[in-house]
């Protein structure tokens, strides 16, 4: 725990993260003032004009301020100035026992799983991070005897220097955020920030070749889909932990190779805190999958439509692809690219039936797809893409949206993105003429 009391504190960026900062400074008695890059901000309480001409004791920085190139970080570093993340803050000030959960895909799943299964048995359990609700506005309601189950991601990594959760896990790394981080062994060196804890218990991937050989020193619980000796892994049709059986795969209400991935991992988790197979087992069967992350939406003229608008990387996509098989796939791909190839994802000969290429990325998709021999459709948005697949869907088809881009050239969020996509595979939308 910090004093904070008397301190002058400067919150940089007022999303839900710095707001959460503020309301937890200002009940800890810290003089606040706010910072925005966009003025739209400019009316709130204690806001600065130009923070560059203040002194602070601290500086709180939210997840989404990227680092590298930001004049007023990097003058408060020749400043002095202590600077630390809205992780940083919330974890200090949260009491009980926090599991960290991190990774490329799957965070969101296997936080909330992991989050229903503590409540199953009866732990005060706080579910936040990443999933939407910052630390910071849990971490005054803890107590001694809670448990908060945060997700963690890179963005909120980047400038952590004190979070140290009792267990941290990291799902699966392949390239993502390389706009941000400007190289994958960066994104790496960022999202293992999470392991430094001396006396933390580790779960990790062992299917991942990145997670299965990060170095620590500690002792790893692994979980893996394939047979293992020990840890959690899957035999016999069924998840098992060394050798209680936990769960028939049959039981297991996700869908696909990622989902079973993300169960293991909640398993693993769970395990670790010694809560009894039928508890994670009866978690687990009545668990709903959050939306958006190979959500099945139903039927349009005889086609399955699935909505993963949160594959916004290459890896996501091509495990979406896995998980529902190449045959008589349309694969809708664009938005705005995280700097990554998309070579993986046309190299591998997949009969896809159709590839329609949308968005900022889209030129740049369709240039890929080309080269490896296909013939994909390219259109200016994902709504022009989604509508032209809802007019030609075709009985055995499958209609996948699984972007491998980040949603922000079109929408808000990918949420925004999978709910408009929704909208267009089934209600009446607006007709929006396909181009080119
Ligand atoms: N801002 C600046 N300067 C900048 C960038 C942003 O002033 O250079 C300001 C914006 O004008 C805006 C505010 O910062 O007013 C937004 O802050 P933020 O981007 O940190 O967003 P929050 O609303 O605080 O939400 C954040 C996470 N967002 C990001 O990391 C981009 C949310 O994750 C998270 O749910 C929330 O904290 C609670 O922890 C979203 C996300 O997209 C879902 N995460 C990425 C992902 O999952 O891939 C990492």
């Amino acid at each position: 725990m910090i004093r904070l009391r008397g301190k002058r504190v400067l919150v940089y960026g007022m999303g839900i993260s710095g707001q959460s900062a503020s309301k937890l400074l200002h009940e800890q008695g810290a003089c606040v003032s706010v910072y925005d890059d966009e003025n739209r901000f400019s009316s709130y309480f204690n806001y600065q004009k130009n923070p560059l001409m203040q002194k602070y004791d601290l500086v709180v920085v939210s997840p989404g301020i990227k680092v590298i190139g930001n004049q007023l970080i990097s003058h408060f570093i020749v400043a002095k100035t202590p600077i630390i993340s809205e992780l940083d803050l919330g974890y200090l000030f949260t009491k009980g026992k926090v599991i960290g959960i991190t990774g490329t895909n799957g965070k969101t799943t296997v936080t909330s799983l992991v989050g229903d299964i503590f409540k199953k048995a009866g732990r005060k359990t706080f579910v936040c991070g990443n999933i939407g609700l910052p630390i910071s506005s849990t971490a005054l309601q803890t107590d001694k005897q809670s448990l908060s189950v945060c997700e963690v991601s890179n963005f909120q990594l980047e400038l952590s220097k004190y979070f140290s959760p009792d267990l941290a896990c990291v799902l699966n790394l392949a390239p993502d955020h390389i706009d941000r981080h400007g190289s994958f062994d960066e994104y790496v060196r960022v999202k293992s920030k999470i392991l430094k804890g001396r006396r933390q218990k580790v779960v990790l991937n062992f299917d991942d070749k990145i997670t299965r050989t990060l170095k620590i020193s500690k002792k790893v619980l692994f979980f893996s889909k394939k047979l293992l000796n020990k840890g959690v892994f899957v035999k016999n049709n069924a998840i098992y932990h060394n050798k209680t059986k936990i769960i028939s795969l049959n039981d297991i209400p996700l869908f696909g190779e990622k989902n079973l991935e993300n169960v293991l991992a909640a398993t693993a988790i769970a395990v670790s805190f010694r809560i009894k197979p039928n508890v994670i087992k009866e978690a687990i069967i009545s668990f709903k999958a959050p939306p958006h992350r190979l959500e099945y939406l139903g039927q349009v003229n005889g086609a399955d439509v699935f909505d993963d608008s949160k594959a916004t990387n290459i890896s996501s996509t091509l495990s979406a692809i896995n998980s529902l098989g190449e045959k008589g796939l349309v694969l809708l791909v664009g938005g705005q690219n995280k700097d990554c190839q998309f070579d993986e994802i046309f190299n591998k000969n997949y009969a896809f039936d159709d590839i329609y290429c949308f968005g900022q990325a889209g030129g740049e998709i369709f240039e890929c797809a080309s080269r490896y021999g296909y013939s994909p459709k390219l259109f200016p948005t994902m709504k022009s893409a989604s509508y032209f697949a809802r007019n030609n869907a075709a009985a055995g088809q499958k209609i996948l949206l699984a972007p491998a881009c980040a949603s922000f050239d079109e929408f808000a969020s990918y949420a925004v993105r999978g709910e408009v996509f929704k909208e267009i595979m089934f209600d009446n939308f607006e007709k929006i003429e396909m181009q080119n």
